[in-house]
């Protein structure tokens, strides 16, 4: 670092904690925190205003996929811009890049997905959900059909259905949700309901929880389930293996349709196009974004199953719901680059069999450290929890005192190693790497996670916080 880019660096913090309100932030604590400003992405690394190189483990947001600086992807979209910036999908209208793309998620989706309407984001993409569903019961003659049941601690994004379907109190205290009709059962989390049971008996307990809810309102009043396939945003929560093919036969006993978001499993993150792929379950609608264009460009959307578009298709009636920007021709050039990387460069095959076990190998392996009281995930998903005292089995572990922020100590030491994971409350640490990582780069990430918690350990000790 020169002392030029540390005076920029602190004009450009100043300004931007002088005008920038950020997501998900203390707004009272706007003026004591500094941001790091990221410049530059280049493979699997971020590199900072002031020179300093992080290895990304969380891929941007969960999202950058194929990684940073594709130039063929930037050429696409440059090519693109110039030929046709802009145009909308509204009044019989539409463009090369929009119908490419249906037709690319239909080619690669499972065989029951034949459309896909086009948002933004996520968040449209689970709004765009809530709606749908509700407009299929209605055409279908069963308008009583509203709710839709969702998971605590689930994330399905932060505009108003979004963060409705989450499952995030923090979330709901904020403007009066969730909206009407929708409800919430228990997450399929082992380490917090295990207890007790064999991963498999409590998976089949989880998913009892959706059959006792369907009963209590009444299977003729229920529209829909939506799930994450592996909980992101609320932990990298795995479900046991018996969890998804339960909620699939409860589903199809009340007629209920499935909805699986996989916003942050699509496009090869736990190895396969769609991570419901994984657990062999067959979703009605899935709802897709982040990975699709790695992030390059904003793009979002649903596809939509045979059963619920032909009879929409049949039964006829205005869908009254869209966005300026569903199905933009940049994102849409972006997403079509994008997919032919994951396919040229076999990324998706390499999760699924080679890189993907590989780090869950030396990432389950840091739960020997003396300081992680458990690390699991799937794919090129992972997360760890931080302990005081590591118990017989992961649910007798005792956890650091909150007020100890333990988590957030171990994660600037993970920072200074050169490393960015994403920090939870109970001290857990997540990654979501880009899916290009070799064996050489995931050693280099765990040994960077190794020494950051070897840190912390230390100080742990030498503080008597142990
Ligand atoms: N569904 C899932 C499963 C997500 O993870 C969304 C929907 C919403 O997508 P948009 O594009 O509207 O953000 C997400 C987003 C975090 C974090 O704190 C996670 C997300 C977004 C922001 C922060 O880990 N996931």
């Amino acid at each position: 670092m020169n002392a030029n880019d540390h005076i920029k660096t602190q004009q450009l913090q100043n300004a931007d904690a002088a005008r920038h309100l950020h997501p998900f932030a203390d707004y009272s604590k706007k003026n004591e925190q500094t941001s790091r400003i990221i410049v530059k992405g280049e493979g699997i690394y971020v590199w900072d205003s002031e020179g300093k190189r992080f290895l990304d483990g969380m891929a941007g947001l969960w999202c950058t996929n194929v990684g940073y600086g594709r130039k063929r992807i930037a050429d696409a979209v440059h090519q693109q811009m110039t030929q046709l910036c802009f145009y909308n999908t509204f009044f019989q209208t539409t463009h090369v890049p929009a119908i490419e793309l249906a037709a690319k998620l239909v080619d690669i989706s499972p065989d029951h997905f034949n459309h896909v309407f086009f948002t933004g984001s996520g968040s449209e993409g689970n709004d765009t959900v809530v709606r749908l569903v509700r407009h299929y019961w209605e055409r279908k003659g069963q308008a009583q059909r509203q709710v839709i049941i969702s998971r605590l601690n689930a994330y399905h994004g932060s505009t108003m259905a979004g963060a409705s379907l989450g499952g995030w109190p923090s979330m709901h205290k904020q403007g009066g949700l969730p909206l009407p009709g929708i409800v919430h059962i228990g997450q399929p989390s082992y380490l917090e309901g295990g207890k007790g049971k064999t991963p498999e008996e409590f998976g089949l307990e989880a998913a009892s929880w959706l059959e006792q809810k369907i009963l209590e309102l009444g299977a003729e009043n229920v529209a829909a389930f939506i799930g994450e396939p592996v909980q992101g945003a609320g932990g990298v929560i795995v479900p046991p293996s018996t969890y998804w093919p339960e909620i699939q036969r409860i589903c199809d006993k009340y007629e209920i349709l499935l909805v699986a978001d996989e916003v942050i499993c699509g496009f090869g993150r736990i190895g396969h196009w769609f991570g419901s792929q994984h657990f062999g379950i067959k979703p009605d609608l899935i709802t897709f974004a982040k990975g699709v264009t790695s992030g390059y460009i904003p793009l979002g959307g649903v596809l939509v199953g045979d059963r619920i578009a032909t009879t929409l298709i049949e039964k006829g009636g205005e869908f009254n719901h869209g966005f300026t920007y569903s199905g933009h021709p940049v994102g849409c050039v972006a997403a079509l680059e994008n997919i032919r990387i994951l396919e040229e460069e076999e990324l998706i095959d390499q999760v699924r069999l080679n890189t993907g076990p590989y780090l869950q190998k030396k990432f389950q392996a840091l739960a020997d450290h003396p300081l992680v009281g458990n690390a699991e995930g799937i794919g090129f998903l992972g997360g760890m929890n931080l302990v005081r005292h590591k118990g017989a089995t992961v649910h007798d572990n005792i956890p650091f005192d909150a007020s100890q922020n333990v988590g957030m100590m171990c994660r600037l030491n993970m920072l200074d190693a050169g490393v960015i994971m994403r920090l939870m409350p109970g001290d857990r640490l997540l990654t979501s790497p880009p899916l290009t990582m070799t064996h050489a780069d995931i050693d280099e990430m765990i040994s960077m996670i190794t020494s950051a918690l070897d840190k912390t350990f230390d100080t742990l000790k030498q503080q008597k916080m142990l």
